[in-house]
């Protein structure tokens, strides 16, 4: 009985979870093709290597970081700003895979945001402790365009909070597969990581990595 009450649910396709106005939650979005896209990651950071960026601050970041796309997004003393070539190999990034490109209009579309056109993708890799600090995403010049996030490995705690970097923050567990699109009035608003709590997941040992799809030019 409840089997058949389990199927009806999956016919209907993944859970799409509201979060706030203008962020939805994919549950286990990218489970079905799980292996083919860390393949692809994989091959992206073989050629560009996860590295912990400096802030303008001048504080390097807990987070390592690295790209595919047309532009990356970088941070040294100088500033954030989207940079058609890494920094460190001062080669272009890596091209963004078909089926990383796909996953995320796919994600846009089904969120209500259509023709999204990401030109680039930044791939963040937290290890136990790493964490990213409430922050605005606003170095991107179309507002318009939604961010998606897709999550893989060890489980986050997501902090997300208003228009006012003081504004209260809801807490959710993103896990490996999870999908979240963030546009309309999500867009600007205040978010972070807490600090990765150790573990080891299946496929990705003891670390988690998030990408983040954007409209960047
Ligand atoms: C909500 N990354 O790279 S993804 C980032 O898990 C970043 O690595 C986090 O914040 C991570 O900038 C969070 C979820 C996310 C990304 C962008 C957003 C949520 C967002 C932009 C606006 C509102
Ligand atoms: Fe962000």
């Amino acid at each position: 009985m409840t089997a058949d009450l389990f199927d009806g649910l999956e016919a209907a396709g993944p859970a799409r979870e509201p979060l706030a106005p203008g962020a939805m939650l994919l549950r286990g979005f990218a489970r079905p093709q799980e292996t083919e896209l860390i393949s692809a990651i994989e091959a992206i950071t073989a050629q560009a290597p996860f590295r912990r960026m400096v802030t303008p601050g001048g504080h390097q970041m807990s987070v390592a970081m690295t790209n595919c796309g047309p532009v990356g997004w970088v941070t040294d003393r100088s500033g954030y700003r989207y940079d058609a070539r890494d920094p460190d190999s001062g080669q272009p990034w890596p091209a963004m895979p078909p089926l990383l490109r796909q996953l995320a209009e796919q994600a846009a579309t089904d969120a209500g945001f259509a023709a999204f056109a990401p030109d680039a993708c930044l791939i963040n890799r937290y290890e136990p402790g790493a964490r990213m600090s409430l922050h605005q995403d606003r170095d991107e010049q179309d507002l318009g365009a939604p961010i998606v996030s897709v999550s893989f490995g060890l489980p986050a705690t997501f902090l997300f909070g208003g228009l006012k970097r003081t504004d209260k923050t809801q807490r959710h567990r993103l896990v490996h597969g999870d999908v979240v699109v963030w546009g309309g009035p999500a867009r600007l608003a205040f978010h972070g990581v807490g600090p990765l709590a150790d573990g080891e997941h299946a496929q990705l040992g003891r670390q988690r990595v998030n990408l983040t799809f954007r409209r960047a030019r």
